[in-house]
This record gives structure tokens, sequence and C-alpha cells, in this order.
């Protein structure tokens, strides 16, 4: 490795701090781009070619930003903390533009969020785009939200207001109409190869025999046909979200480009899109590929070098056994990403929720390996996306006698939250083209628990529901998401069927302007209304995880087995192993039957002896303050 040239342009103390952070990151990098691109031709070209830029990148990052590296990396466990709590939000719905989220700063420190993700704002493809997950630009800004002077006076408030942005970096696709795409269609060879092509369905045909499909109604076949080219294009999402070819090194170094120069921008998280998708492989899904995880692995080296203060989300919805590899791996030394979005927890909670009964969820929490050092799930109830039942099938098979019997739970769920549904819930079927098919779920949170309009008489269980919902998600361990809206339980919103860029494409019922509204109850304190009354229960959970250590991402849930099948119970706490001390252990129990039930004392004591051995005395009556 000879970075000695392309340092010098660094003042000195720059330079040792950054020739330090090459030597301790370089040598686990150069590992996993050796196993990717080792013996293409070129190799130590782009590996000079990749050095640089993340020397570029370095040299760019402003005296502000340098700063927060110094600081991140003093405590780089800080998003585990019991004091983080995210937000997610379109920009537009939540805010009409960038401008507009700076004046809503108030909003989110009212409620206590540390973390916005805001969804992709960069310059998406014109007409449909996938609501921005297909971009046109990773340099430029979204017009109709703002301007770069906009993200950074954005970027700048926020970490002035103890929030740290969160921006998606959407690596496995681009816009047809992104240049890279658009070069390639003209017959550009550089830019062909950024993408799969095919010159007839031979090869398409075979891996349409193993690959599954994302949008089956309004987008089936991971393959388009594209005319200009006269070739067959990978897209595995949409037809105008092409696929890139992470097998060519030109577009990793492209991508790390656009990812750092976010970061310059005052990016401090990457939601890294659809990553299980990287890399494609005959014979197999064409999802979690080994070669997927050490793109992501040469990712976070990469930022570790060039922007510390980095942190790196991975969005891979896939079943739990294959979640824990997006968090690397502690023995082997591996780092990968250090928050994942937990689905299965959120979906065997809306299961449960569904069959008033907790058993999957159990298995679920049972099958969640602890966390590595530094490392958090993230915990949600709800998000842009539809909720997948399939994520669950190992753990649903597990618990019932029989695999018929498990996709008949499976079904009997996805149909408990459709139209067809003849339970509390409101919500649709997302996109199954098979009427067999277990087809996920979209919905508001709210309507999904039976919210029906604003007064809180006619929604009390409702509102029960849904505070549930966000307990669980609040105390699991891992970073809570709120999803705008949420805050005041706000409901279904059927616009979109008038717009024809989205009517196809069920997820935007949950997708609905921020509720003005809403607001206004909650700040008249109107205890009639479900929104302040929800809202206000939130606060008073989240002052009770802030209140408690226990409540770390860092410090395990144990689970305790309680004769009663609609109950989930675990304790957190018990034990700091970040310390080696004691932490007052926190009781967290959750009823999602909508009858109450009664627990005996000595019941409770018992199960928690025999499900953490004997030595586990920890409560007495008078320790006990109760939230509910
Ligand atoms: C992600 O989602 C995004 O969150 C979606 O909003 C985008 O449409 C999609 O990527 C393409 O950029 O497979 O692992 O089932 O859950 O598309 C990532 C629907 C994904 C989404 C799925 C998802």
């Amino acid at each position: 490795m000879k970075f000695e040239p392309q340092l010098h342009a660094l003042d000195p103390s720059r330079r040792a701090q950054l020739q330090q952070r090459v030597e301790e990151h370089w040598p686990q990098l150069e590992a996993c781009l050796e196993r990717l691109y080792g013996k293409k031709a070129g190799y130590s070209d782009f590996l000079d070619a990749l050095l640089q830029v993340l020397v570029d990148a370095s040299l760019e990052r402003s005296e502000e930003l340098l700063q927060l590296d110094a600081l991140r990396l003093q405590r780089s466990d800080w998003f585990c903390s019991e004091n983080m709590l995210g937000y997610c939000a379109y920009v537009d719905r939540f805010a009409g533009n960038l401008q507009g989220v700076e004046q809503r700063i108030p909003h989110l420190q009212n409620l206590g969020v540390s973390y916005l993700h805001l969804l992709p704002f960069l310059k998406a493809r014109k007409g449909g785009n996938d609501g921005g997950f297909a971009v046109a630009s990773f340099e430029e800004i979204q017009p109709e939200l703002g301007n770069l002077k906009d993200l950074l006076n954005l970027t700048r408030s926020l970490r002035h207001a103890g929030i740290s942005l969160c921006s998606d970096l959407v690596l496995n696709h681009v816009a047809d109409d992104h240049p890279w795409a658009l070069a390639a269609k003209k017959g550009d060879p550089h830019y062909q190869a950024f993408f799969h092509t095919f010159d007839d369905r031979v090869l398409p045909d075979q891996y349409e025999q193993t690959v599954g499909q994302i949008f089956p109604q309004a987008a089936p076949g991971n393959f388009t046909f594209e005319t200009g080219l006269q070739k067959w294009v990978w897209t595995t999402f949409y037809p105008f979200q092409w696929d890139l070819n992470y097998a060519n090194p030109q577009v990793l170094l492209q991508m790390v480009k656009a990812m750092l120069n976010l970061a310059n921008w005052g990016v401090e998280v990457f939601r890294l899109d659809s990553t299980a998708f990287l890399w494609k492989r005959l014979g197999t899904n064409c999802m979690n590929q080994d070669e997927a995880h050490w793109i992501l692995q040469a990712l976070r080296s990469i930022v570790q070098i060039a922007a510390p203060a980095v942190v790196l989300k991975a969005e891979a919805i896939v079943p739990t056994a294959d979640l824990p590899a997006y968090l690397g791996n502690e023995e082997k030394q591996i780092k990968e990403c250090q928050i994942a979005y937990h689905s299965s927890l959120m979906a065997s909670a809306w299961m449960a929720l569904a069959e008033q009964k907790t058993d999957v969820l159990q298995c679920v929490i049972e099958h969640t390996p602890s966390l590595p050092k530094q490392a958090s799930w993230l915990t949600y109830v709800r998000c842009h996306d539809d909720i997948g039942w399939n994520v669950l099938r190992a753990e649903v098979t597990a618990v019932s006698e029989s695999t018929s019997i498990a996709q008949e739970r499976l079904q009997a769920v996805s149909r408990f939250y459709s139209e067809q549904g003849e339970g509390f819930a409101d919500g649709l079927r997302f996109q199954a083209s098979d009427p067999s098919a277990v087809h996920g779920t979209v919905g508001m949170a709210a309507s999904l628990c039976g919210v029906k309009g604003k007064a809180l008489a006619s929604n009390q269980i409702a509102t029960r529901r849904m505070l549930l919902m966000y307990a669980l998600a609040m105390s699991f361990g891992g970073m809570p998401l709120l999803y705008m809206g949420d805050e005041f339980a706000q409901t279904n919103d059927r616009s979109y069927l008038q717009d024809i860029d989205r009517s196809h494409d069920g997820r935007w019922l949950q997708r609905p302007m921020f509720d003005e509204v809403a607001l206004n109850l909650v700040h008249q304190a109107d205890q009639g209304s479900v929104s302040y009354v929800l809202y206000a229960a939130l606060i008073r959970l989240l002052e009770k995880r802030r209140q408690s250590p226990a409540f770390s991402a860092e410090i395990p849930a144990h689970l305790i087995r309680l004769p009663h099948t609609s109950i989930l119970a675990f304790v957190r706490g018990d034990f700091d192993c970040r310390t080696n001390s004691k932490l007052k252990p926190v009781l967290c129990l959750f009823n999602f039957s909508d009858a109450e039930i009664v627990l005996n004392w000595s019941q409770l004591v018992e199960a928690t002896k025999v499900s953490l051995g004997a030595g586990a005395n920890y409560f007495s009556r008078k320790d006990l303050s109760w939230f509910s």
C-alpha cells in the first residue's frame, strides 16, 4: 500500500490522524477488496483510486465534522444509549421541504428525538420514482425539496439540536434516467458494465427459477427489456430501478464517492437500502451472498478511515437467522454495519397482536443472538414499507405442529390485516399475484391497531394496542424508531389512489401528510382525543426508558416464560456487561390479548427463577414501579 503521495495535501496533524486510521483499517478493507476484485485487471489502479477518494473526502471534511469524528471515536457506542429515539419521515409529507424540516425541530425535540431518518431526498427519477428510491443523481437534492444550502443548514441545525441525520444510500440500483443508465442506453461499454445486461432470456430465465419477487403485481419478474439497448437489464424492484453490478469495482468506487460526499454534507447515519440484494449468484435467491457482506464490510472500513463519525445501518429484510451477519462477527473480528432493522421482531409482534398469542414472538426473541459490542437493533412498529410475513416462516414452523399449519397461520395473519380481515385491523394486502401466497400488509400502525377517527371514547382498546406495540419497540433493546404520524395515532391515507404515479403501490396508504390537526390536539392537551392520550403515553414511556441504563441496546433482554399464551415477559438489566457491575433490572410485561389477565405474584417470581436460574430472585414488591 502506498498512500504517501495521496496524503501529501493534508496538513501534518490531519495527515498523522488519517495515516493512523488508514494503517488501522486498510488491512481489513484490502482483504475484502482482494476477495471481491483481486483477480480483476487493473486491481492495483483501483486500490490507488479508492485511496485517493478517501483522502479527497478527508480533505473536504469541515471543521465541525472533524470535531464530531473525534467525539464519536471516543464514544463509538453513542447510538446504543437508552436516550436514543429515532424518527422517520418523508421530507415533503412531514414538512414540505428541507427548510420546513428545520421548522419542525421543536416538535422532534419535544418527543426527545435524537436521530432523524429522512426518506430519500436526492434527485430522483422524473415520474414514478418509488418514493425517491430511484435515484437520478447522488450529487443533487430533489429540487422541490430544496438545495444543497438547505441541506447544509438543516444538518447543522439538527446537529446543534442533538439530532443526527440519517439518509438512505440506495446501493442496489439507480434510476433508469441516472447518467450511468443513460450512457449505458447510448451504448457506452464503460457504463453498460455498471449494470447486469443480457442479450437474450437464457440467463434471466435461469435466474428466475430461484430469485423471488418483491413487487409481483406492480413489477413482475426481475428483468426488463430495454428497447434502446436491445438487452435485458436486471431490475429487482421496479423496471425503472436498474440493479448495479458490484462485480465491477468501478461501481463500488462511485458509490463510495457518493457516500463520502453525503457524509461531508453532514449525514451521520446511512440507511443502506436493500443490502441483501447486492450480489447475484446463479442457483440462489441472490440475497445475503458472502460478497454482499464483503461489500458492506469494505464500506465500514471506508467510513472508519474517512468519516469515522458515520454509522452504517443495514436495511436487510431477511429471516432472523440471516440477520446477525449484517452486524459482523465479533469472534472473527469482522465489523459490518452497526445497526440493523429487526423486522422479525416487528412482524412477530403484529402477529402476536392478531393471534393474541406470543409463541412466535417469543421464538423470534429466543433466536435473536446477543448483539456484538457497539451495535444495535433498530426496533420499530411501522415504516414506509409493507410488513412482510414470510421472514417469520422459520419461527412459525418451529412453534406450529406442522408446516401446513405454519403456512395457514401465516396466511391467516396476512388476511387478518387485509381488507378481508374480520378483526379490528384496517389494512390492505400488499402485492400478491397468487391468492394462496402470503402477501404483505400495508397500513398505518394506528389503523392496523383498529384506531378509527380521533375520539378516544371509541378507541380505548385500539390506543392501548398501539401503546403496547411501541412499548415493545422502546424496551426490547435497540434504537426505537417512531414513524411519522404514529406519535399521534395518524391513520391511513387513501389519497394515493387518485395519483397515477402512486395508485399501484399500496405502501402509500401509510405515507400520509403530517396531521396538523392532530398536532393541535396534542398542543391543546385534549384528553378526549386519541392523539393527545397516545402522545402523552409515549412521552411517559420514553421518560421511563431514559431513566434506566438497563434499556441501553448493549444490555440483553432475558425472556421469562409464563403460563399465559398471550403474555410476553422479559427482564432487562441485572448485569451491566459494559462496566461489569450490577444494574437494577427492569421487568417488561406485555399482554397481547384484549382481555385483562391477572398475574399471580408468586407465579411471576417462580417463572423468573425457572427461566433465568435459581439466583434470579430480582423482584420484591416494593421495588415495583408500574407503567401502564
Ligand atoms: C427498500 O425496501 C425500500 O425500503 C423500499 O421503499 C424500496 O421500494 C426498495 O428497497 C427499493 O429501493 O427489499 O430489503 O417489500 O420491503 O422493497 C429491502 C417491499 C427491500 C420492501 C422492499 C425493501
